[in-house]
């Protein structure tokens, strides 16, 4: 059966809408054109080697506040999900364009950054003024490097950074276009943790944020010296905390893109995307209403402070299906939502570990039910 859901959404025309005013108002990210180029090479690469290609999204964006940034809004995410998901998803032999958020963790290195170890304390001095590892972590490095190296020669990895919520929509819309040639090979991990709230260039301050700018009242108008400088109505405090000289920022949503996604840019990929939730009363409902309004593929859902430990999945014939971690004693599983009080940091068997090879198993049935 072929599968196109091309012009199947619902509200197409108001998407496409939507797409053209956001991405001619917002600024393309100097460097998309090259990441761009790193892509096409990468995925023409794999079409010839005719192996799968996976998209992973890792990390969190970041919503600036100021034109010149200076400060900006973030979120939690390291990017352990995305990192560890690349490495089942390499090992299984899918090849892999990391879509992080700079500095985030990445796939291989990720055993050795954000560490309570610093990446010092791994190395000694050898002979003749070498510098080697130390002894007890040389076997499980030597793996790690030789997994690392052999996928960077087999030219199975491409790393493509994102900083801003902007950069990550201008990037993901290109290489989600990019992956078109791929058909169903293709697969989209949308595990990066993207701002829901932000503040539009029109909107925002060019220069660092005063705060000797903000001492009055809601309402008041920008002054003349103010609009020189760029500062906007959008920064201004309540009557009442005048005095404190406190901040109020406006943020708009950010608008969602997935159903572009899903029906243009990469129609025929198989879509997955992560929900995360910190209330475990509207997990599951919100990652349904997620997959019906988007109609991709697959939703995972997660709870932040149980996201190492378990995560559900919501698939288009209705199905939830949660996959657990064993708990910290050999062999146990928790049958049950978690206590995250009485964990460890982490499982015995890291959660990905189990994710990617059931993501896998549903990607197996995308390519058979949709292949022409
Ligand atoms: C996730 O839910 C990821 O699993 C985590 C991973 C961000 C929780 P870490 O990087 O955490 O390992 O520390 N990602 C998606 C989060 C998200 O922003 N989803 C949007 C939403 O929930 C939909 S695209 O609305």
């Amino acid at each position: 059966m072929a599968s196109s859901r091309s012009g199947n959404a619902p509200s197409a025309s108001l998407d496409s809408l939507a797409e053209d005013q956001y991405f001619s108002a917002h600024p393309t990210p100097v460097d998309l054109e090259k990441h761009v180029a790193q892509a096409q090479d990468f995925i023409n690469h794999q079409l010839t080697a005719g192996r799968r290609v996976v998209l992973v999204t890792s990390g969190g964006t970041i919503a600036p506040l100021e034109k010149q940034m200076v400060r900006f809004i973030d979120n939690f995410s390291a990017g352990t999900r995305g990192a560890r998901s690349a490495e089942h998803f390499l090992e299984a032999g899918y090849s892999v364009i990391f879509m992080h958020r700079q500095f985030s963790l990445q796939p291989f290195s990720c055993r050795y950054s954000h560490t309570t170890d610093c990446f010092l304390d791994y190395l000694v001095e050898g002979p003749n003024g070498s510098v080697v590892v130390r002894k007890d972590d040389s076997d499980k490095m030597l793996q790690v490097l030789k997994k690392y190296r052999e996928v960077r020669e087999k030219n199975m990895l491409l790393f493509l950074p994102f900083v801003t919520v902007n950069d990550y929509l201008h990037l993901l819309r290109a290489v989600g276009r990019a992956m078109q040639p791929l058909g169903t090979d293709g697969l989209l991990y949308l595990a990066a943790a993207v701002s829901d709230f932000f503040v539009p260039p029109s909107q925002m301050s060019e220069h660092k944020i005063q705060s000797t700018d903000h001492a009055k009242p809601s309402g008041a108008t920008t002054t003349e010296n103010e609009e020189k400088k760029g500062i906007p109505d959008y920064f201004t405090s309540p009557e009442n905390i005048t005095s404190n000289k406190q901040l109020t920022i406006f943020l708009d949503a950010v608008p969602k893109f997935l159903a572009n996604l899903v029906h243009t840019w990469a129609p025929r990929c198989m879509i997955v995307s992560f929900k995360l939730e910190t209330d475990p009363d509207l997990l599951l409902e919100k990652s349904k209403t997620a997959l019906s309004r988007y109609q991709h593929d697959l939703v995972i859902g997660n709870l932040l402070t149980t996201r190492k430990w378990e995560v559900v999945f919501i698939t288009p014939d209705g199905q939830e299906k949660w996959i657990r971690a064993p708990a910290h004693k050999e062999g146990e599983t928790e049958d049950r939502s978690l206590d995250r009080s009485k964990l460890p940091d982490e499982p015995a068997v890291e959660l990905e570990s189990l994710v990617v090879p059931a993501v896998i198993e549903l990607h197996t049935r995308h390519i058979q039910q949709h292949s022409t």
